[in-house]
């Protein structure tokens, strides 16, 4: 059976009842480029434990489910080539086979969940693909957020997803969809989307508390919260639109498909922006990270 490895740090605060913030690793292996990825993966962790939580990164490391990284792991992670991009389909045969791999948001909720651990940070989710009408293209992270009890803090979805059909696949799947100081959804890179979020919550200590309410009512699945991007660090719609459209016209060119779709885009927003898709990106996940803390500390301060 499956052993979780737990690091130093999440066992101290198991014992002394810490709470924990699960942050995922395919953001680190395939959202970032090196040394950036291991430096904010680094920021990222103090910024959890600067607001009194503790963090737990999780990745399958040569067969064994880790549920927080040593720091010579994440560095060693960071900078590793060829680890294999893991979601709900791809972990079990993963451990089985002694690979090494990073979690996506599907595989981290469902690592999370295994660990005791309620509240996970990250940059955006997948989601339904823009022509995934033909492509079917739609990512697991959905599903899971209907069907594993993780609250998950983001930046919304990028637009090099189709937002509208994302609301809507994720309103047919019962996830309820929070945003932040804002009505809009909130697009990853910029602040808002066109789109009205279904629900609204402005308070860590509200999500935390609507966290508990759908377990007591036995209703499976998580919460999406949709956390937007500082207003300082934002790229504004009308200047991304043009750049996805390139890039997604380069993916389609060089027919690149399947789980290779999101890096690809990802990589080639970060060129065709001479890296300011990555400055922002850095802050968008910070931000969520430091809310995540929040809400983990609202829920453990609760009485259930
Ligand atoms: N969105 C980002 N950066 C990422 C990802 C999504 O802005 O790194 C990663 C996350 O791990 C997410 C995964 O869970 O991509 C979704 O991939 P797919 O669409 O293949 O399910
Ligand atoms: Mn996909």
């Amino acid at each position: 059976m499956t052993d979780l490895v737990l690091s130093a740090e999440v066992q101290a605060a198991h014992a002394s009842k810490t709470p924990i913030v699960a942050l995922e690793s395919t953001i680190i292996t395939h959202g970032m480029p090196y040394p950036q990825n291991v430096e904010v993966a680094r920021q990222v962790e103090d910024d959890i434990r600067a607001e009194g939580a503790a963090p737990a990164t999780i990745a399958v490391l040569e067969g064994r489910l880790h549920i927080g990284l040593e720091p010579d792991q994440l560095t060693a992670l960071g900078q590793a080539h060829g680890v294999a991009k893991l979601s709900r389909a791809d972990l079990a045969v993963c451990i089985a086979t002694g690979g090494t791999g990073s979690t996506t948001v599907a595989a981290t909720m469902i690592a999370a969940h295994r660990a005791g651990i309620e509240i996970f940070a990250t940059g955006g989710i997948g989601g339904v693909h823009q022509g995934a009408e033909t492509t079917f293209d739609v990512s697991a992270d959905l599903q899971e957020l209907a069907q594993t009890p993780v609250t998950v803090i983001a930046a919304g979805a990028k637009a090099i997803l189709d937002i509208p059909k994302t609301l809507e696949v994720l309103e047919t799947l019962g996830v309820p969809v929070i945003s932040v100081g804002q009505d809009n959804f909130p697009a990853f890179w910029s602040a808002r989307s066109p789109h009205r979020a279904p629900l609204r919550l402005d308070d860590p200590a509200a999500i935390a508390r609507a966290h508990r309410e759908r377990r007591a009512l036995g209703i499976p699945g998580g919460q999406l919260v949709a956390n937007p991007i500082p207003a300082d660090a934002e790229i504004a719609a009308e200047t991304l639109a043009p750049i996805i459209a390139t890039a997604q016209a380069d993916a389609a060119k060089h027919r690149i498909s399947g789980k290779a779709v999101t890096p690809y885009l990802l990589q080639r927003i970060f060129e065709l922006t001479q890296g300011r898709s990555l400055t922002a990106n850095i802050a968008l996940v910070r931000n969520n990270a430091r809310l995540a803390a929040r809400i983990a500390r609202a829920l453990g301060s609760s009485s259930d």
